[in-house]
């Protein structure tokens, strides 16, 4: 968009050109900021201002050594296939959680129980190298994040992985039957049918290609059957519950809060292969799943199954699908390749946008619900906004406020705007000024989340957004250029840039809680494991024909172990056990030669299993600083001729 002004419909400012805009924005940034300095940082926590940072008062992202951050947020680690752990305001990465992908610091991909995680191939390495992660989200309960799980998509090979968030490390992982380009993923927050369950007991996820079922090499040059599922998968278990057979694909995923909707964006209606083909047609779709229905078809057995698969696929075709009385799935129509689907805060809305149309869609749950018990005839009455925002529109976060700020990919920018208003103007009242702010942003946004965003406890304070391209904002480095997650202060009601983070790519998704959310534990307990080595006396070699299990502990400075004889060819399995139970006391566990490193925690077991094929003498260290005498804690292992 150029600087000149143009007529913007709904623009609550006095049409000011946006070169002004952006100027008032910032003096007003600059002005409220001074008035709202205050020790903490917290946006608004002087008053009503904003808090952007200005001369004489703190950076509010700014956090002092010593001080924590007062959010966490979970990033997506893109084409890392782990998940990343950032504290909010201040942008720093304090953590990253392998899951898809090996891990060299913690050993993921290494130890035996990592790779039990992440599956094997039959030489025992881990199934894959690669994985491409874009959604993450956590469980609820009462309508807010619990501190449970996270869940994360990998879309490369349509793997779901689970992140306990009390040690904050991926405990399963779940392969998806039936699906290729696994994308949007999100749990649902509550039971329809059960009100006891106010808490997550499903995960919803959305496939993005459509492919022959089965994908054994037959159809092969028949795309007009390809086909896209929706699969549900169960919280606890992480087994795959159903899958509903769609027309079209799917993309984004939102739940609603009281657990009897899922939706998915669709921007390949046209079940084209091309892309000019996918945007050949006007309108798309937003496809609404009646979970109570499609569990009851499946308890009523009306499903098939696919190849191997033996889970449950219901027919949510649009021909199937016609009479709303019986209809399992509901084909909302939304304008050209919407992308991004998300739920308000508020319970009654989620919102479609755009991507090829600068429309955002806001879809009134409760009357998608009245059309499935044929209390409204025309499925698309329940669109009760329609209304332009800008170029590119993508994804949308909310402040609990009653307003939703939109990237604009095309414009780079962040558009806020009142929901409400929006209502009353697509209603008829072209006086209502649903356009609140705009704020540039560097460059191409595509996520964008607010702390607790998507939840009943979003409190409007940060705004993140995912930036696609940094251009010109960080030193360069070659080439491959970082992204730019950059944060937005939305307290007051002008958006405020704080601050730009560079980030690896690519994370796509992201969500920012509480810190009093989760209590990560710190040290582990040692029955955690069933296999772990209680007592150093326990400590030893014990052989079993060429089966060879060393059981080894680890005490700072020294293992249990000063050293281990085994012969060439056995087959060893070393268990270590990590006796210390101090905070923060972690040991390492490198073999030379042997490929092997990997790091135990307090109280925490681990192991792995080699050949012993290289004859000689291997030093294995601890690889961790741990002690003054970190250097020296070793132990040799012999590897007899
Ligand atoms: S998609 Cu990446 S910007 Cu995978 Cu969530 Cu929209
Ligand atoms: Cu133990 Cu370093
Ligand atoms: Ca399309």
């Amino acid at each position: 968009m150029s600087d000149d002004h143009k007529e913007d419909p709904g623009l609550s400012s006095t049409g000011l050109s946006r070169r002004k805009f952006i100027n008032t924005t910032a003096l007003v940034g600059l002005t409220l900021g001074v008035a709202a300095c205050d020790k903490t940082g917290a946006p608004g926590a002087a008053g009503e201002g904003t808090a952007a940072g200005a001369e004489g008062c703190a950076s509010p992202t700014e956090i002092k050594p010593g001080e924590l951050d007062t959010y966490y947020g979970l990033w997506s680690g893109g084409h890392n296939g782990d998940m990343r752990v950032l504290g909010l305001p201040s942008g720093r990465e304090i953590h990253r959680i392998p899951c898809f992908v090996p891990d060299a610091l913690v050993g993921w991909g290494i130890t035996n129980e990592s790779k039990a995680v992440m599956g094997t191939k039959p030489d025992g390495t881990p199934l894959y190298q690669v994985a491409d992660t874009h959604h993450t989200h956590a469980s609820y309960k009462d309508g807010n994040y619990d501190g449970r799980y996270a869940w994360i998509n990998d879309k490369i090979n349509s793997r779901i992985a689970r992140i306990r968030l009390d040690y904050f490390v991926c405990d399963k992982i779940t392969d998806l039957p039936n699906v290729q380009g696994f994308h949007g993923i999100f749990p649902d927050k509550a039971d329809p049918v059960d009100p006891n369950k106010n808490y997550t007991t499903r995960v919803f996820c959305g496939g993005e290609f459509a492919i022959p079922l089965p994908n054994d090499g037959h159809d092969v040059n028949a795309p007009e059957k390809y086909r896209s599922l929706f699969s549900c998968v169960d919280a606890e278990s992480m087994e795959v519950r159903w899958q509903v057979l769609i027309d079209g694909n799917c993309d984004l995923v939102a739940t609603s809060y009281d657990g009897k909707l899922a939706a998915t964006n669709q921007y390949n209606t046209e079940n084209a292969v091309h892309y000019e083909d996918m945007m050949s047609a006007e309108r798309d779709a937003c496809l609404f799943f009646n979970v109570a229905r499609i569990e009851q078809a499946v308890k009523d057995g009306k499903f098939k199954t696919y190849g191997t698969s033996s889970v449950p696929v219901v027919d949510g075709t649009r021909d199937g699908n016609k009479d709303p009385k019986t209809a399992l799935v509901a084909y909302v129509s939304v304008p050209k390749n919407p992308h991004g689907v998300n739920a308000s805060p508020d319970g009654k809305y989620f919102i479609c946008a755009g991507k090829l149309s600068p429309t955002t869609t806001t879809i009134e749950l409760s009357k998608v619900l009245d059309w499935f018990e044929g209390k409204m005839d025309k499925l698309d009455d329940a669109i009760v906004a329609e209304v332009e925002v800008g170029l590119g529109p993508l994804h949308t976060a909310f402040d609990g406020r009653g307003n939703a700020y939109t990237t604009l990919f095309l414009d780079s920018q962040v558009v806020k705007w009142n929901i409400e208003k929006a209502i009353a103007f697509h209603k008829g009242d072209k006086s209502a000024k649903y356009v609140v702010d705009r704020i540039d942003v560097h460059y191409q946004p595509g996520h964008i989340n607010a702390s607790q965003s998507e939840t009943k406890a979003a409190d409007g304070k940060y705004l993140a957004v995912g930036c696609k391209f940094s251009k010109d904002r960080f030193l360069p480095v070659g080439p491959l250029h970082p992204e730019n997650e950059q944060l937005i202060d939305i307290s007051g009601d002008k958006m405020v840039l704080l601050a730009d983070h560079p980030v690896r790519g690519e994370p796509h998704d992201f969500i920012i809680f509480k810190r009093d959310i989760v209590t990560p534990k710190q040290v582990y307990n040692l029955d955690d494991s069933p296999i772990a080595v209680k007592d150093a006396k326990d400590s030893g070699v014990f052989r079993d024909g060429n089966k060879v299990t060393v059981k080894l502990t680890s005490q700072a400075p020294a293992f249990s172990l000063r050293e281990f004889t085994v012969k060439k060819g056995d087959v060893v399995t070393l268990i270590l056990t990590n006796l210390d139970k101090v905070e923060d006391l972690t040991h390492g566990f490198a073999l030379p030669k042997y490929n092997i490193q990997f790091v135990i925690n307090p109280q925490e077991t681990k192991s792995v299993t080699f050949v012993a094929d290289k004859p000689g003498v291997f030093w294995a260290y601890c690889s961790t600083f741990c002690h003054a005498l970190h250097l020296e804690m070793r132990t040799r292992m012999i590897v007899e001729a």
